[in-house]
């Protein structure tokens, strides 16, 4: 408003248009400082940070922050405009004739606020639709000059910005989170020459060898096209259908059918880059690499019980969880692993590395830890940011090449493609989220919704009219793809056809499978068992028996029990006899109990049951102990609101019964004080809260007095081998209570099916 009063037109969100790089001055009056690329001491967003997580952005963070800064608008203290800045004077009534009169056509401020409504939504992402990102970084803890030049791992402790986005396959974009299904794992690094974008999953392998099929599998897995069901499932005929008359898919179903497939958060699910990459350093020479995120917090699942409640009582309970994790503080923290090996290695593997249904086992090639990723800043705005972002796995920076896989080949066709249709033009790299940090020039121009204003006459190479520029960076500095040899026979030419190798589909499904321990085995039985009982067509279901017994004949026969079948059908014919022996038959790193984590209670949510009459000061107390170890207790009690305790300690529920099930929370503390526990077991909602919690095998406190409230939930103390359940720990014993819920879980207790 200064310059305004004096007279002097300057938009402070413009600084940009005066230049400052080619020494063009501000108007008089102007306090904006020059644009820097360089972290500034307190930028809006460092500042915005510190408010929303109370923890300082590391060094170079606010990068990208800035950079979205001249974009991000607050309308705090602002007057109402339109899109052109004109003050509104009424923001109720249409303009009439009259005030019983028609409607006035004139009406442009009318007009103009529904014609943007009706443009509101754009196309849903054709796969991974529901999603929910954020920003963070990622440091390098270890400097890869000797095999890679590219940017974010040229020195120890370097920090490279990201903006990470996590998704399920098969739901559309208001589906529930816990479904069964595949996460995608997808992170943008705004590096200092150009957006890498590492597009993964949760599961290492996929279902199809060949981006020929992809089209093929979505069709198979989406709600079925002639009634658009099921939604956010892949329990149906048409998936199973497809799958089981692609044996290649054996292996990723393992995952799927895995506790991988119901992940506890975003926070405790490992990342894969699934394809085989390679790095490349100054001279040229290449290495292939395999990328791994590992969580800090550990791998943790749900059950599938619990997975199905939660997606009525807050099917964004993913979302829900990302959000609170960062505005808490508790930052979701992966540490990056890559395995590297050379193509003279990978040429003697048992298995082909260009195969994207196969691993590389760590017992082969270990991984080395080189970063870590840190989620600190949840967006501002979820469609501008989150819906908005593109990743594509055709963007890379120098320094990494792609692999032949023939997966990854379509790939690096297909997310450029599909963004422009999605976002409506080719673009959509200038929407602030997906802009890159480092300087963009080209002779690209104009198409929809162009944003840059490019200057002078020049948009072609050669020129001298504009001094040759933009001109080539060369080899030292731009990208240069890997001249790799193509190891295509002579006499094979142009075909349609896969190598050899790539015939088999069971022997890693079946390292898998033995590698899991024999509760993480059991919920693969179960998850088959629920899919394909869905399944309406009896042949489906055999012939993915029939597949199964190639690669575990125990698991196809429980399978074959669970569905009902008299007798096996037999093993599906295969399409490689004798495939190589597998050079591991036996990996730990598989099973989710290979990474417990920091062992910490770090977030976990714990109900703290009350009710008028307990004892309150024993249920603060918990509260305290259990807050101060960084989890979220919270008092649920029959209504929100104050409770009467016995002892006069003032307790708030912030959580009822009824808006906060059981389900929910990841442990459960039962009060002292008779009273109370009576009030408590009169609420049916009190004993479904229990039996829930000891049906998902999660950790339970039983003050004195709520020894009842067990009995009357009908629930045992003990395993069912009689033996002490420790996940269930009485009296007041906080410190066996935090042991039990470091283990997160209690298997032992499970039945299948579960205790009536
Ligand atoms: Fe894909 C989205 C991961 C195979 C075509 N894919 C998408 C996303 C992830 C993956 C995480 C969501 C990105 C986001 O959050 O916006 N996709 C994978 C992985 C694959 C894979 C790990 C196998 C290794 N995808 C794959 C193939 C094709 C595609 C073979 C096509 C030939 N994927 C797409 C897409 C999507 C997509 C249609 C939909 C929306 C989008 O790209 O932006 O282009």
């Amino acid at each position: 408003t200064d310059h305004l009063a004096e007279g002097m037109p300057f938009n402070p969100n413009k600084r940009g248009e005066h230049g400052f790089d080619n020494g063009v001055q501000p108007q008089p009056g102007a306090t904006v400082e020059p644009q820097s690329r360089l972290p500034t001491a307190s930028t809006l967003s460092e500042e915005n940070q510190t408010e929303k997580t109370g923890g300082v952005a590391a060094d170079g963070v606010n990068w990208t922050i800035e950079s979205l800064d001249r974009v991000r608008v607050d309308s705090a203290g602002q007057v109402l405009t339109t899109n052109q800045g004109v003050p509104i004077a009424e923001n109720q009534n249409s303009l009439k004739y009259g005030l019983r009169g028609p409607a006035l056509l004139e009406d442009f401020i009318l007009r103009e606020k529904i014609t943007h409504f009706d443009h509101e939504r754009i196309p849903e992402r054709i796969v991974h639709a529901r999603g929910s990102g954020a920003h963070g970084y990622f440091e390098c803890t270890e400097a890869l000059t000797d095999i890679t030049r590219a940017a974010p791992f040229q020195k120890v402790g370097k920090v490279t910005p990201v903006f990470v986005r996590f998704s399920t396959v098969q739901g559309e974009r208001g589906s529930k989170d816990t479904a069964r299904d595949v996460r995608g794992f997808a992170v943008k690094f705004y590096t200092d020459e150009g957006n890498w974008d590492l597009v993964g999953n949760n599961m290492p392998v996929f279902f199809i060898q060949d981006a020929m099929k992809f089209p093929d599998l979505v069709h198979a897995v989406k709600p079925e096209p002639h009634h658009g069901m099921p939604q956010a499932a892949s329990a149906h005929d048409t998936f199973w259908d497809f799958v089981s008359l692609m044996p290649e898919s054996t292996h990723m179903l393992m995952w799927a059918m895995s506790d991988r497939g119901i992940p506890r958060s975003y926070a405790t699910m490992q990342g894969f880059g699934v394809h085989t990459f390679r790095m490349v350093n100054v001279e040229g020479d290449a290495v292939f690499v395999k990328f791994h995120w590992n969580p800090v917090y550990g791998t943790h699942s749900l059950v599938w019980d619990e997975a199905v409640k939660i997606s009525g009582a807050d099917p964004d309970y993913h979302r829900r969880d990302l959000w609170e994790r960062i505005e808490s503080g508790a930052f979701p923290e992966w540490e990056l692993g890559i395995q590297v090996f050379t193509e003279e290695q990978a040429e003697a593997f048992s298995f082909d590395v260009l195969d994207p249904t196969k691993i590389v086992p760590e017992e082969l090639v270990p991984l080395r830890t080189v970063g870590r990723l840190v989620l600190s800043r949840n967006p501002d705005n979820f469609f501008a940011e989150t819906e908005q972002v593109a990743f594509c796995a055709a963007h890379i920076v120098p320094g990494l090449d792609f692999s032949n896989d023939p997966l990854l080949a379509g790939r690096i066709h297909s997310y450029v493609d599909t963004q422009i249709s999605r976002l409506g033009g080719p673009n959509f790299h200038e929407i602030p989220i997906n802009s890159p940090v480092a300087p963009v020039h080209n002779n690209q121009r104009d198409g929809m919704h162009r944003q840059a204003i490019h200057r002078g006459r020049v948009s072609y190479e050669p020129n001298s009219l504009g001094g040759g520029c933009p001109f080539q960076a060369g080899a030292m500095h731009g990208f240069m793809s890997v001249p790799a040899r193509i190891q295509a026979k002579e006499e094979q030419g142009k075909v349609r056809a896969k190598p050899e190798k790539f015939a088999d589909h069971y022997a890693q499904a079946t390292l898998f499978y033995e590698s899991q321990t024999p509760v993480e085995q059991a919920h693969i039985a179960a998850a088959f068992r629920f899919e394909l009982s869905k399944v309406t067509v009896p042949a489906i279901r055999e012939r993915m028996v029939s597949s199964l017994r190639n690669a575990s004949e125990a698991l196809a026969a429980q399978v074959a029990a669970g569905l009902g079948m008299q007798e096996l059908p037999p093993p599906m014919p295969r399409a490689l006899d004798n495939p190589a022996p597998p050079e591991v038959t036996h990996s730990v790193a598989l099973s989710l109990r290979a990474r417990p984590g920091d062992r910490s209670i770090k977030a976990r949510k714990v109900a703290i049951l009350v009710a008028d009459g307990i004892v309150g000061q024993a249920a603060k107390d918990v509260h305290a102990a259990l807050f101060s170890q960084g989890a979220v207790p919270r008092f649920v009690g029959p209504h929100i609101g104050s409770v009467k305790t016995s002892d006069g300690v003032a307790i708030d529920a912030d959580a009822s019964l009824e808006n906060e099930p059981g389900f929910l929370f990841d442990a459960l503390v039962l009060p002292d004080g008779d009273a109370g526990v009576q009030a408590l077991s009169r609420d049916g909602h009190t004993m479904e809260f229990i039996r829930d919690q000891h049906r998902h095998c999660k950790p339970i406190l039983v003050m004195p007095a709520s020894q009842a409230l067990m009995e009357a939930a009908h629930v045992p103390l003990t395993l069912p081998s009689g033996e002490v359940d420790p996940g269930i720990v009485q009296g007041h014993d906080l410190k066996a209570f935090v042991v039990a819920m470091a283990r997160h879980r209690h298997h032992e207790r499970e039945t299948d099916p579960p205790l009536p």
